[in-house]
């Protein structure tokens, strides 16, 4: 059929319009869906999902890498024990263990400990805690780094430092506070005898330990040779704290002094032969042995008939007997028993039954045929010179 070209002409005008407005249309349709998806793509939540994505995936290569070449990926907890804190002392704690994510035990040498804290001294495992701080924290902030891996975990040290002085005696004045003290007199023990002239005050701070050999015999007694006791029975008693004596010990073989507790019915006639010192005990926190330069430490159980006893001794310690004042201590908590010499740890042990009863406590000097020759002649004496006594108390038990 034969076309008019005008006709032709219009019909193709009329296509292109068509098709043009096809087009726009498309475009505008185009263009919507594009603003569509640029409104969905900007999403918060499809956003983050794609991020998460992407950071998950990355993570699982990390953690992948981690267990296969460390065998963990994370640390899960950090155990840590107290080697020492003391009232007015810097404390000590050292890691034990490190746990991973695994469960398993990680072999500590691989960790370093970091604190921010320039005042806090690490070596290797070992934390020790400056008095200052302690004064005004109960907890440090600590991290571990794994060196090898750089996995790093942060983790509070909890610090067993709520101590509250409990009983205090530093001997000033010049009489003994009868108030607390017991003391012994005319009390006979073996081959010698107790008198009260040999626990003095010297109006210098100090309570005075002497031992006498005396020219007359005690008319009570009829013993030439004397010696002292001061007891807080009855007065002042208490179960578990830290116990401090500063002195000088005797400078004299043939007798020893000391300063220690009884607990429970370790002194009963009747004291349960049972086995445990959970019911009591006697706790030598120190007796100090001249001729053989020993301030040990002992504790005894089961009363005076069965008495089961562990001792610790600490021979040759010259620079105790040197004429200057040192420290004794004693802690004891529902764990342990840790002894002291000049803040020093010198034992601990969890071997023998923790004793939860309480003790009183008594200082005193007594003549030992074991202990060597007594070098003093008759009209002589020899003193023990105390400074004081404190016992603190935990507040956690
Ligand atoms: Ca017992
Ligand atoms: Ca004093």
């Amino acid at each position: 059929m034969f076309e008019n070209p005008k006709e032709k002409i219009f019909k193709m005008s009329i296509k292109r319009i068509l098709c043009l407005t096809l087009c726009f249309a498309l475009l505008l349709c185009c263009s919507a869906c594009k603003n569509v998806d640029t409104f969905t793509s900007s999403d918060c939540i499809n956003t983050s999902s794609i991020k998460d994505n992407t950071s998950s995936t990355e993570s699982t290569l990390t953690i992948d890498k981690l267990e296969k070449e460390y065998g963990f990926s994370s640390i899960k907890d950090v155990k840590y024990y107290c080697v020492k804190n003391v009232p007015e002392s810097d404390a000590i704690y050292t890691i034990t263990q490190i746990i991973n994510n695994h469960d398993n035990n990680v072999c500590d040498y691989t960790f370093d400990v970091l604190c921010e804290n320039k005042d806090v001294k690490i070596d290797d495992k070992t934390i020790t805690i400056p008095y200052s701080y302690l004064q005004k924290n109960n907890s440090i902030e600590l991290t571990v780094i794994h060196y090898l891996s750089n996995i790093t975990y942060n983790f509070t040290l909890k610090l067993e430092n709520e101590w509250t002085l409990l009983f205090e005696d530093n001997f000033d004045g010049t009489e003994l506070n009868t108030e607390v003290w017991n003391v012994w007199d005319e009390k006979r023990d073996w081959r010698y005898s107790y008198s009260k002239d040999n626990m003095l005050l010297d109006s210098q701070g100090n309570l005075v330990n002497r031992m006498s050999v005396l020219k007359e015999p005690v008319a009570a007694t009829g013993e030439t040779r004397t010696t002292g006791t001061i007891t807080t029975k009855d007065k002042f008693e208490t179960t578990y704290g830290y116990f401090e004596i500063r002195m000088k010990p005797h400078q004299a073989a043939g007798l020893m002094g000391a300063f220690w507790l009884m607990c429970g019915d370790m002194g009963d006639k009747d004291a349960a032969d049972d086995g445990t010192a959970v019911n009591g005990c006697e706790i030598d926190i120190v007796e100090t042995f001249y001729h053989t330069k020993n301030p040990s430490h002992t504790i005894h159980w089961d009363g005076y008939t069965h008495t089961k006893s562990q001792g610790f001794n600490n021979q040759g310690r010259d620079d105790i007997f040197d004429g200057n004042f040192h420290t004794f201590a004693f802690l004891w908590t529902p764990e342990e028993y840790v002894f002291f010499i000049d803040n020093e740890i010198t034992a601990r042990t969890n071997e023998i039954d923790i004793c939860n009863q309480p003790g009183y406590i008594l200082i005193s000097s007594h003549f030992n045929s074991n202990a060597g020759e007594l070098p003093i002649g008759v009209g002589e004496h020899t003193d023990m010179i105390v400074d004081y006594v404190k016992v603190y108390k935990n507040k956690n038990y």
